[in-house]
């Protein structure tokens, strides 16, 4: 996809644990969504792409309705899709508006409008849009939703998928992505305190198999699979030369260094 004399963006993968308070329906974290807004304008990185996850406004719905199976018939099924959309539109302007407070000019794209998924693998995705708020110096602000899809319906279309895939046709070599843990872990932190850190995981070693056995998926209610997921879709953009750095969103700085290339705290996966 040609950008034309614009340098492809990083990406900016913001998780549905940092910018809402997962165990509570539609509750944004405010603070953090304002912090955010905050490093991201003091970083003033030349251009930027940011995708969001769904947290409480997008999976209890998705869960509720059994939206990740496919349209199984029926009206309430077909309602539940139109309130995941919703809920996810919603928080995309809750975020798209503390942005612009904070000086950076984001502008909102529904995903569900640009992408429609076969099986759940992303089959069309309009850039047009997205190349034409880059264009205009602009910051995209994209989001896991719930899309058509070709096979079954409708699909859930992970932030993590989306980011990967947009890093991908874009160019992008950086992909920067928020957390509400300190990095990879060889096994869930909340759940194991013996677990280590890993600070470089390269996607085709032997160690990245062993994490991936160790890592259990969320266990807050999230329909397209937590940290386990989260290093499977990346491994196809790291494998063609990205990075990505998986950093704590939830600590103030980290964010805002790792968009200036500053040494961040946090798992770097490479090839
Ligand atoms: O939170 C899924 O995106 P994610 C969004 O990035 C919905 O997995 C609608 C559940």
């Amino acid at each position: 996809m040609k950008l034309g004399s614009l340098e492809p963006p990083p990406l900016l993968k913001l998780g549905g644990s940092v910018v809402t308070f997962k165990d509570k329906v539609e509750t944004p974290n405010l603070q953090a969504i304002r912090r955010l807004s905050r490093e991201i304008a003091d970083a003033k990185p030349p251009s930027l792409l940011v995708v969001h996850g769904g947290g409480s406004f997008g999976h209890p719905y998705a869960q509720a309705y059994r939206l990740a199976e496919g349209y199984t018939g029926g009206r309430m099924q077909l309602a539940g899709f139109t309130r995941t959309r919703e809920a996810m539109l919603q928080l995309n302007s809750i975020i798209v508006k503390a942005l612009n407070l904070a000086g950076v000019p984001a502008v909102g794209l529904q995903t569900s409008a640009l992408a429609v998924t076969r099986a759940g693998r992303i089959s069309s995705l309009n850039l047009k849009p997205v190349l034409g708020v880059l264009r205009l110096g602009g910051v995209p602000v994209l989001y896991g939703d719930a899309v058509l899809d070709l096979k079954q319906g409708f699909a859930i279309l992970s932030g993590d998928r989306l980011s990967t895939a947009l890093a991908l046709k874009l160019g992008s070599r950086r992909l920067i992505m928020g957390v509400d843990v300190d990095g990879v872990y060889t096994s869930d932190p909340k759940v194991n305190p013996n677990s280590r850190m890993v600070r470089e995981l390269n996607v085709h070693g032997r160690r990245f198999r062993a994490i991936l056995s160790g890592i259990r998926g969320s266990r807050a209610v999230d329909v397209t699979g937590g940290m386990k997921q989260k290093i499977l879709e990346v491994k196809d953009f790291v494998s063609k030369g990205g990075t990505v750095l998986i950093v704590n969103a939830l600590k103030p700085g980290n964010v805002g260094k790792a968009l200036q290339g500053l040494e961040a705290k946090g798992t770097l996966v490479k090839a």
